[in-house]
């Protein structure tokens, strides 16, 4: 597999680049080309996840890398995160699936939703790559619609709570230590940490995947659960609000993401048409291919740009969900759409594992349905240019 030295850089965004967030997206680029590149076909190919990786990821400061220091994170802003984002994804969306998990939807609600308590019993630790951690949110009949979930959560007496219910497609369930589930309740839906070996509680693998082979989905059963509540209810939170609130900052590093993965895709068929010779000539010197590699730059392009502005909005703390829905929407389609060109570039050779490409087009087919679909995308930027909701 070809190993590119740079990222893609048409507009030369990154002369404008503070020194921490070169240092972190070349630290980044340095982990994945050592790391996970010589390895994450092999993986994929068996389906497996490479916790290998994990510690070397918390040593790295790549876990809950936006949140303080003073839990034992990076503190990075905006931009520096986007960029750890798209050079993890470069690699393999399950390595980035991974720290987006582990970052945004754990670690990001214990910080913002958390008691003292939870957030020093677990941030360090999760941080670290000591303990890993999961968000149920989707059911098996509730995915673009978790308002109506069926996992329900009663009060059981003084300070306990009595969980039921199942969640599906839960990204690092199986490996996890703590799983935040999100559950219906009297008050509204509330937020709880359930740590791996509680009594009732549950998370076998789901098997049988064709995209993100090398990340763990699971279910996650809960059978008569009993929490204490000090312990595990996520006092800062009641509404649907807890968990959509963290999806703005899972689907930020998407948004950035997707693109890491275009860019090894997009790299891989311009190296590729500049040395395969058909009709005696490399078919980069064909209008056709020139084409799909100029086509393929320009998305990739005004993808990175308008991830840039969001993270300007973002440190700004300016920026709204259907600002994030847009880039989530339209960085994951256009590089679904670089990563399907490049296959016709390589042709035969673009379904090998030898190339990332066929692995990366398969990845992003999960990425364009995770955390809301390329529709529900759509109909939330509807909603803010209309003020009409089109969902039901
Ligand atoms: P709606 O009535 O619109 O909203 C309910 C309450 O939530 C608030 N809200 C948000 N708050 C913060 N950020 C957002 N993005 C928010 N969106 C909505 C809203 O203001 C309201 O608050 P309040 O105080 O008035 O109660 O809710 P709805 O039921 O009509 O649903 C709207 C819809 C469809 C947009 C929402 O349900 C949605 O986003 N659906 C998609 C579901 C989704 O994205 N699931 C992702 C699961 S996690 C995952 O996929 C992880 S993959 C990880 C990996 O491996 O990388
Ligand atoms: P559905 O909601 O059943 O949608 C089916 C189709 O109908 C889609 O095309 C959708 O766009 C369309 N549709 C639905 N509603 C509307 C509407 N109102 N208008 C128009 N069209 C509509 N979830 C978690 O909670 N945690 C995780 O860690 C997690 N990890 C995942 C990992 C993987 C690999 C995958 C594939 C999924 C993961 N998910 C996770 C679940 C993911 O968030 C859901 O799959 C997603 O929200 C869509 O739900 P669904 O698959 O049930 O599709």
């Amino acid at each position: 597999m070809p190993v590119f030295t740079e990222l893609t850089d048409y507009m030369n965004f990154q002369d404008y680049l503070s020194e921490e967030e070169k240092l972190v997206r070349q630290t980044a680029r340095q982990f994945v080309n050592e790391q996970v590149l010589p390895i994450i076909e092999k993986h994929a190919q068996e389906m497996s996840f490479p916790r290998q990786l994990i510690k070397p990821m918390g040593e790295l400061g790549f876990l809950g890398a936006s949140l303080p220091e003073k839990y034992g994170c990076a503190g990075l802003d905006a931009l520096a995160y986007g960029l750890l984002m798209y050079e993890l994804e470069r690699g393999d969306s399950g390595i980035r699936s991974f720290a987006s998990v582990q970052g945004a939807l754990v670690m990001w609600p214990i910080y913002s939703y958390g008691s003292e308590a939870q957030k020093e019993h677990w941030l360090p630790r999760l941080a670290r790559g000591e303990a890993i951690g999961c968000f149920g949110l989707t059911e098996p009949d509730f995915g673009s619609n978790p308002g109506g979930m069926r996992t329900r959560a009663v009060r059981e007496g003084q300070g306990k709570w009595r969980l039921n219910g199942t969640k599906m497609w839960i990204t690092n369930g199986s490996i996890a230590d703590v799983a935040l589930v999100w559950a219906k309740t009297d008050e509204g839906v509330r937020g709880f940490l359930v740590e791996k070996g509680t009594p009732g509680f549950s998370a076998p693998e789901m098997k049988g995947k064709w995209s993100l082979r090398a990340s763990v989905t699971s279910e996650l059963v809960l059978e008569d659960v009993l929490l204490d509540e000090e312990e595990s209810l996520l006092p800062g939170v009641t509404g649907l609000k807890g968990p959509l609130s963290c999806l703005n900052q899972a689907r930020y590093g998407i948004a950035w993401g997707a693109l890491g993965a275009a860019d090894a895709c997009y790299e891989c068929a311009l190296d590729y048409a500049k040395t395969r010779i058909q009709f005696d000539k490399p078919i980069a010197s064909f209008q056709l291919q020139q084409q799909k590699l100029a086509r393929m730059v320009t998305e990739l392009t005004k993808g990175q740009l308008l991830a840039l502005q969001l993270a300007r909005l973002k440190d700004k703390k300016k920026v709204t969900p259907a600002q994030i829905s847009m880039a989530k929407m339209n960085n994951v389609h256009v590089a679904l759409e670089i990563c399907r060109s490049a296959r016709t570039i390589l042709a035969a050779n673009g379904i090998l594992g030898e190339y990332p490409v066929m692995r990366h087009m398969a990845n992003l087919e999960s990425v364009y349905t995770y955390e809301g679909t390329h529709d529900i995308h759509t109909l939330i930027i509807g909603q803010e240019v209309t003020g009409i909701a089109a969902f039901s």
